[in-house]
């Protein structure tokens, strides 16, 4: 077992840091994460989002590394007792990563070599451990087994300190190479040719309340990248084709050139839970889609755009979204900076009133004019609902838990994009619904927050809370799941007043 762990150590450890400095989105561990995420059945998603959130990629990396280690030293026992299947074991698993690095859409032509050098590397010191190993012996042949087995640990611990260097070496190497960083603290904004502003008294500012605009460092990250797209403004473009009367092509020169104006939006994620916390509010700077797609022309049966990131992820929205009058904007600003890397610099889209996962995408280079029959997006072929407006929700931010005895107040925000929020109402214990007050709203494209004081007894209470919308639709208590559409049902919160 010792001799398979070690041997896999060293094999993905060198691995990871030939990937680093040759090809950055091609790490053993992390291309097998991302085929793994690719093939994995919606509920799968669903499950790691909800008990991870957005520390879902550092479990998954975390659980494949204990896989890997099962299958080593599982490898190691197959090659002592049954030589050369453990090898051939490491073998095939530097195969599973290569097929999986090759067959990315952001694959480089080095994509297979650390694959390679892992699986290689592993199998070569697995045949040399193994060979270690002999059976117990007797009499003459008894000191040089002993030393065989000082040699055994010794070569062991040497493959297990390396391979463990260069997985280190391998991350500083990332994080010192990281050029578009640099790249991206260069680039200097245009002014905006209108402002978003917050009307006075939307943002209530009260303790644990969630802030009107979320700051980027705080805003929720969702994506199925485990290696950040590192996209040069230089190397990028955005095209327009498909069902169109001319293709239009656009350089990163171009769209800085364009008059790019602010707008704020709220955007949701499908996998939110009610009560959750994959939503925020932030000041975008771009450009009107519908204005793009203008200049090419769709023909008039087409009804979706197909837009299409570096890495392969694809998002169908409908046409009418996209050229009706919403701010439906190409970004490259949020909250007075250039995208931040992870939220999809240089370029992404911004549609309010859509699920992310059917607009918002992030290191967004195509936009294909087609229809909802000929095409279909990523989480549309892993059971996801093709089209995903935003479900009317409310939230209760404070309190969460526990709360003092006497002078209370309860807050939160309530939303659905593009729709308005008229109203929220609260319930506290099995009491009538009771009005809370809205704050001014920035516009019906965000979240509202709301507050409505309260005298606390001492005691349990439980506090629910429901929206009504602009159109006069009430906040359904029916709870759903979020597959396939997003969740719905009614914020409940118990709390402990003392
Ligand atoms: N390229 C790319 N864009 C993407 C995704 C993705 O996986 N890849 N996820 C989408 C989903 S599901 C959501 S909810 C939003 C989240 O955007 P954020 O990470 O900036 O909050 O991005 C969307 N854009
Ligand atoms: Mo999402």
């Amino acid at each position: 077992m010792l001799a398979g762990v070690a041997a896999t150590a060293l094999g993905a450890g060198l691995g990871e840091l030939a990937a680093a400095l040759l090809a950055p989105s091609s790490g053993p561990v992390s291309v097998i994460g991302s085929a793994l995420i690719d093939v994995a059945p919606p509920w799968a998603k669903d499950t790691a989002i909800a008990l991870f959130g957005t520390a879902d990629k550092v479990a998954l990396v975390t659980g494949i590394a204990i896989a890997l280690l099962a299958v080593a030293a599982g490898a190691g026992v197959l090659e002592a007792r049954r030589a050369p299947w453990g090898r051939g074991v490491l073998l095939a698993l530097g195969g599973a990563g290569v097929l999986a690095a090759v067959t990315r859409a952001d694959a480089g032509p080095l994509a297979a070599v650390p694959s390679i050098i892992a699986g290689g590397v592993a199998a070569i010191v697995l045949t040399q451990l193994a060979m270690r190993l002999r059976p117990g012996v007797d009499g003459a042949e008894r000191a040089a087994a002993a030393e065989d087995r000082r040699r055994f640990l010794a070569w062991t611990a040497v493959s297990i300190a390396v391979g463990a260097l260069a997985a280190a070496g391998s991350q500083v190497a990332r994080t010192t190479a990281r050029t578009v960083d640099a790249v991206r603290s260069a680039v200097r904004l245009p002014r905006p040719t209108a402002t978003a502003s917050v009307p006075a008294g939307a943002d209530l500012g009260l303790d644990g309340l969630a802030p009107l605009i979320t700051p980027n460092g705080a805003f929720y990250r969702i994506d199925t990248a485990i290696i950040v797209p590192q996209v040069d403004p230089a190397d990028w473009s955005l095209r327009i084709h498909g069902m169109v009367e001319e293709e239009v092509v656009l350089s990163w020169e171009d769209v800085l050139a364009l008059p790019l104006a602010e707008s704020t939006t709220t955007l949701a994620c499908v996998s939110n839970e009610v009560g959750g916390d994959l939503i925020g509010n932030a000041v975008w700077l771009g450009y009107p889609i519908r204005e793009l797609l203008a200049r090419a022309r769709p023909t008039a049966d087409a009804d979706m755009v197909l837009s299409r990131s570096i890495d392969g992820f694809t998002a169908s929205t409908p046409l009418q979204a996209l050229t009706d009058e919403r701010d439906a904007i190409l970004a490259v600003g949020m909250n007075g900076e250039p995208l931040p890397v992870e939220h999809g610099f240089p370029a992404r889209l911004v549609v309010p009133g859509l699920y992310g996962y059917v607009s918002a995408t992030k290191w967004v280079t195509e936009l294909e004019v087609t229809r909802f029959d000929r095409a279909r997006a990523y989480w549309t072929d892993r059971g996801w609902s093709e089209r995903g407006p935003i479900k009317l929700q409310s939230r209760i931010d404070v309190p969460r838990r526990s709360a003092p005895a006497g002078q209370a107040v309860i807050a939160g925000v309530a939303w659905q994009q593009h729709v308005g929020v008229a109203g929220v109402e609260v319930q506290i214990d099995d009491g009538p619904w009771r009005p809370a007050t809205l704050a001014p709203a920035i516009s019906d494209d965000t979240w509202v927050q709301w507050s409505l004081p309260w005298t606390a007894d001492a005691g349990s209470h439980r506090l629910r809370c429901r929206a009504t919308s602009r159109t006069g639709e009430v906040q359904t208590d029916q709870e759903a799941p979020p597959a396939p559409d997003g969740a719905t049902g009614w914020h409940t919160v118990d709390v402990t007043v003392s």
